[in-house]
């Protein structure tokens, strides 16, 4: 059995989860936060079979789309003086961030 760990886009979390109901799979969903833009995202824990894995994946991929670059107002950091500044930087956004891990043993009581 493994463990799949897809953190999305807070914006995609719905979606995907409903894709992966409908095909069975169980879901739970955290609220999560990037460690970089400090903003929320949405991490789902998938636990199934390892011959499911790929299937999930792939309702993930369908459901979050591609990877897409877009410009960030990060910061702030502080210039001379003392003031603070804002600087654009671009980052990847949408897709999915998946990790599978094994699972030694699962059971439910
Ligand atoms: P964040 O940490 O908020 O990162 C958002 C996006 O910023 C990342 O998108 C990436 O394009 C960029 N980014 C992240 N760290 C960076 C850095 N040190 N320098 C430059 N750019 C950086 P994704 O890679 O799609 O990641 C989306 C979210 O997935 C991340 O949000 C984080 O919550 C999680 N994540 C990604 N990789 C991870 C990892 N190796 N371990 C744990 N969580 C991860």
């Amino acid at each position: 059995m493994k463990l799949v760990y897809a953190i999305v886009r807070k914006e995609d979390g719905n979606a995907v989860i409903e894709d992966l109901t409908r095909h069975g799979f169980s879901v739970t969903k955290m609220s999560t936060s990037g460690g970089f833009l400090r903003s929320g995202n949405t991490t789902l824990i998938v636990g199934t079979e390892d011959s499911l894995v790929q299937q999930a994946i792939a309702i993930i991929k369908e459901s979050c789309g591609e990877h897409k670059k877009i410009t960030y107002n990060g910061g702030p950091i502080v210039g001379a003086g003392g003031a603070h500044m804002n600087y654009p930087i671009t980052v990847d956004v949408g897709g999915a961030t998946i990790f599978v891990i094994d699972v030694d043993h699962f059971e439910k009581i």
